[in-house]
């Protein structure tokens, strides 16, 4: 029989297979050594290097689960434990896989023609390239069919017109996945375009002062006239499940980081309560403290026992979009919970950057935000078990 082990009850980890495990901890150490050191003088800053793209490729994490163009050709639960890792430093650092990995390279290998796979994976995969996907508008967040940008369709190619916001990475990026409709903005006539930037009249600019995610550089994409060749088009989607598509692989992503987050913190603050004298004894001998760890323990195990569940119906092919959903609203709000808790149980010093806390928190709100909000997800969820729509 198995010893009872308090921190995997579940025996999720255990039973990971050895592939799995060995990527886990690979990223890991990845985490110690380049980017847990750096992410509080970094996150104070609003300090991204860029160069971290291609260190990310080498250890293969960008397109990790392409068998293609130098992809590393691994299932899903092994690229939601990566998210899980690198969310476990900084939210920041797992969007930029998950873009670069769900938004972009998935589009392209999925909707792309041979040509645009051949011209555009290579890089993107092996980090040379940053890629961003551009589907929100200021007036069309959670409703991205009400967008304004248009294509408009010439004897050369296509004309795109108007501006993308929140965009992750645009103003970094080298290759932009843009979403746009017809002149007469009909919903049904959704186009996916791959845009390079030295495209005449393509241009972006940062969103400062973010309070969140500070260390993932977010931003404006503007297009004035930005003439796309005819085989810049992305021809093999099909309306809007494809667009979806796209958000299904980040939202699975997202569910597995955010635990990364709420792991973290949990352990910190487990940490720090059996450490801190209070009322002469440790904080962690107090009925309350331990009712707020065994909450963590709980939430967290139980939510990555579904993420680990989900992975491997990714892997069958099976229809997840329900289940993706779910997590992605449950690990969301169940994280931000266990990291204000934590927080709670640090007092004051929960509130200093150095003990990591905070920036998660503020972080998850973004988390929270982006990729469909806790209340989007609701009416999905709603919508799909009563056929009724609420939106
Ligand atoms: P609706 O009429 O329901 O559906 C249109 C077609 O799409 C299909 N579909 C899906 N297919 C695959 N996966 C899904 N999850 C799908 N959801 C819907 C649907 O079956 C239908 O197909 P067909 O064949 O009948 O045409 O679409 P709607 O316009 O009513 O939209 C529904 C709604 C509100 C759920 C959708 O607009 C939505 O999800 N809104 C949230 C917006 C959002 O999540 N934006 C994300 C932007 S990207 C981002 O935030 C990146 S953050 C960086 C990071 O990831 O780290
Ligand atoms: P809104 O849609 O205006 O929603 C505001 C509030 O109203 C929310 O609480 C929402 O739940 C609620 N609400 C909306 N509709 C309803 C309804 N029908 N019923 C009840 N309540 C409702 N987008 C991209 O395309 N690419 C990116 O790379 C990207 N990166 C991002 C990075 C960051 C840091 C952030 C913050 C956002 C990013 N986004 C990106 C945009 C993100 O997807 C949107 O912010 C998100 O979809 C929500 O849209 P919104 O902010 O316009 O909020």
């Amino acid at each position: 029989m198995k010893q009872n082990n308090w921190f995997d009850p579940f025996y999720i980890f255990d039973n990971l297979s050895e592939e799995e495990m060995q990527i886990q901890k690979n990223i890991r150490e990845f985490c110690d050594k380049e980017l847990r050191p750096k992410v509080v003088y970094n996150n104070l800053n609003y300090k991204f290097d860029k160069k971290l793209f291609q260190l990310f490729g080498s250890i293969g994490v960008l397109g990790q689960t392409m068998n293609s163009h130098g992809g590393a050709d691994t299932n899903n639960v092994a690229y939601g434990l990566t998210a899980y890792e690198l969310e476990k430093i900084d939210s920041s650092y797992r969007s930029s896989i998950s873009v670069q990995s769900s938004l972009v390279i998935h589009p392209i290998s999925n909707f792309g023609s041979e040509e645009q796979k051949d011209k555009y994976l290579p890089d993107l995969i092996n980090g040379e390239k940053i890629g961003c996907f551009g589907l929100t508008e200021s007036e069309a967040g959670s409703d991205p069919s009400s967008m304004k940008t248009t294509y408009k369709k010439t004897l050369k190619g296509y004309v795109l017109n108007g501006i993308k916001n929140w965009i992750t990475n645009a103003p970094i990026a080298d290759v932009f996945i843009i979403w746009a409709l017809s002149e007469n903005l009909e919903k049904d006539s959704i186009k996916g375009f791959i845009l390079e930037k030295s495209f005449s009249g393509l241009s972006t600019s940062l969103i400062e002062n973010k309070a969140s995610l500070k260390i993932s550089p977010t931003g404006q994409i503007m297009l004035d006239n930005v003439i796309v060749p005819l085989e810049n088009l992305l021809p093999k989607t099909t309306g809007w499940k494809s667009v979806f598509s796209c958000l299904n692989k980040a939202r699975y992503g997202i569910s597995w980081g955010a635990l990364g987050a709420a792991s973290e913190c949990w352990l910190i603050a487990k940490e720090y309560s059996e450490n801190r004298i209070m009322f002469k004894k440790p904080l962690a001998t107090k009925q309350l403290i331990q009712k707020k760890l065994a909450d963590m323990q709980t939430e967290i195990n139980i939510a990555l026992s579904s993420c680990v569940l989900t992975g491997r119906e990714i892997d069958k092919n099976n229809d997840t979009k329900i289940a993706v959903s779910i997590l992605k609203r449950n690990n969301c709000k169940k994280a931000i919970n266990i990291v204000r808790n934590a927080r709670d149980i640090l007092g004051a010093n929960g509130l200093l950057e150095e003990n990591h806390i905070m920036r998660h928190l503020v972080n998850l709100e973004t988390v929270k935000t982006y990729e469909g909000t806790e209340d989007i997800h609701a009416l999905i969820l709603g919508s799909n078990q009563t056929k009724l729509s609420a939106f």
